[in-house]
């Protein structure tokens, strides 16, 4: 599937270099680096939609005991996914967003499915018919893929550009919609389509003066007839504004970008389809790595401590260490962690099911005073487990490597 995927993302490259594809081509590359300004093929249909600009970037309340706020982002603190269960209630799931979160009216909303890739002309849905369709649920994750981003600068002395998250932008959520496929199918999906671009409702995004146009980017259709939702539902209750309500894509095992939120239009193509998500960024640059960028779908295993930096524990004392790690390949067969910087390690125990991550646990009784650093590494079913140092590229993306998670010991009656 990997290797399909690769190939397809290739031969998508390949095309892309000959000029032959649509939405993105190369000349609108270089217009773009030129900072020309915005060429045609970004500008979009202005949706039939109401809409309102929200307050800030992001409507929901961000207490700082539950998030880290980074410019127009939102990453959830792990202290805060103690004790919650499987599932990241809605209050503290991370968000991402381009610009900002717009407010968009259901009753009038629309998803238009249009392009060279139906047989006929452009179809529309109603939130209503969407929801009269077969519905289907699953438990999924949702990761940036510039998630622990940060890590290659403290733990690996490398410079990376991007939102500089720690472990945060990751969340579990139980997801209810109905599957693209059944969508495009309805829509008179033709044999020759080849790509599917979802679009978003959301402000275009123009960054260093340049206008990219609205959050978008191609799938091939092989992955959007596989296991792709349209949902409206998260966690039993209607999408949340922030989450891209009424409708956003799902694509399970998938970086984040690929689930584009306020949906409002999906594009489907008889030839290769481009955006700036596919080419100047979420693509591979830097040493080793091909001049255009490798280019790349899936996320990596990780892992992460439900504590806070620095988290303070009573030395000769029985602490419970509790986690969660988590891979796109399959479930964790095995979580190791360390409470003496690497040196040892031990088995942790797997608490609760499996789908989108694998919580555990371990007990710990600290001996010494002072500093500490645990360590936590998972290795899934495929046997893809977690390296000491994760391989670096320009733009931060797939940090995988086991992350150093600092923490004080201190003596009973000093804490
Ligand atoms: N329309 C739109 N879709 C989007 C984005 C965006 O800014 N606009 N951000 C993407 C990115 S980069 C990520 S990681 C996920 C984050 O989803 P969340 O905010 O629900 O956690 O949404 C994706 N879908
Ligand atoms: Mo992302």
């Amino acid at each position: 599937m990997a290797n399909d995927e690769l190939s397809h993302d290739r031969r998508r490259l390949r095309q892309w270099l000959r000029g032959d594809a649509a939405g993105f081509s190369r000349r609108d590359l270089f217009k773009l680096s030129a900072a020309i300004g915005a060429a045609p093929a970004f500008i979009g249909a202005t949706p039939a939609v109401a809409r309102a600009a929200a307050a800030g970037p992001i409507v929901k309340p961000l207490p700082a005991e539950l998030f880290t706020v980074l410019g127009t982002n939102a990453e959830t603190r792990w202290s805060a996914l103690r004790d919650v269960g499987h599932l990241v209630p809605l209050d503290r799931f991370f968000v991402r967003n381009h610009t900002s979160t717009p407010i968009i009216d259901p009753q009038t909303w629309r998803l238009e499915v249009t392009g060279s890739g139906l047989r006929g002309g452009p179809v529309s849905f109603s939130l209503a018919d969407l929801q009269r369709l077969p519905s289907e649920t699953t438990v999924t994750a949702v990761e940036c893929a510039g998630n622990g981003r940060s890590y290659y600068t403290t733990q690996q002395g490398q410079t990376v550009s991007g939102t500089a998250w720690r472990l945060g932008a990751i969340g579990v959520a139980r997801w209810r919609g109905v599957r693209l496929s059944h969508v495009l199918r309805r829509a008179g999906l033709s044999h020759r389509a080849v790509d599917v671009q979802p679009v978003g409702l959301d402000p275009d995004y123009v960054t260093g003066g340049v206008n990219l146009g609205p959050v978008r980017r191609p799938l091939p259709v092989r992955k959007a007839l596989d296991d792709v939702l349209l949902a409206y539902e998260m966690n039993g209750e209607p999408l949340p504004p922030d989450h891209g309500a009424p409708v956003r894509v799902l694509v399970p095992g998938w970086i984040g970008i690929a689930s584009i939120k306020w949906v409002g239009r999906i594009e489907v193509s008889d030839r290769p389809l481009f955006s700036p998500w596919n080419t100047q960024c979420y693509r591979l640059f830097g040493e080793g790595y091909p001049a255009d960028g490798q280019p790349f779908d899936e996320q990596v295993v990780k892992s992460a401590f439900e504590l806070d930096e620095g988290a303070v524990f009573t030395a000769g004392r029985r602490h419970r260490l509790t986690g969660r790690s988590w891979s796109a390949h399959g479930p964790i067969r095995k979580i190791e962690v360390s409470t003496d910087g690497g040196a040892t390690w031990r088995r942790a125990r797997p608490v609760g099911p499996g789908a989108g991550w694998q919580r555990w646990a371990l007990d710990w009784t600290p001996r010494t005073e002072g500093p500490a650093e645990l360590l936590a590494r998972a290795t899934d079913v495929r046997g893809n487990t977690q390296p000491g140092v994760a391989r670096h590229n320009t733009l931060g993306y797939l940090f995988d490597a086991v992350v150093r998670h600092p923490v004080q010991v201190r003596t009973a009656g000093n804490s």
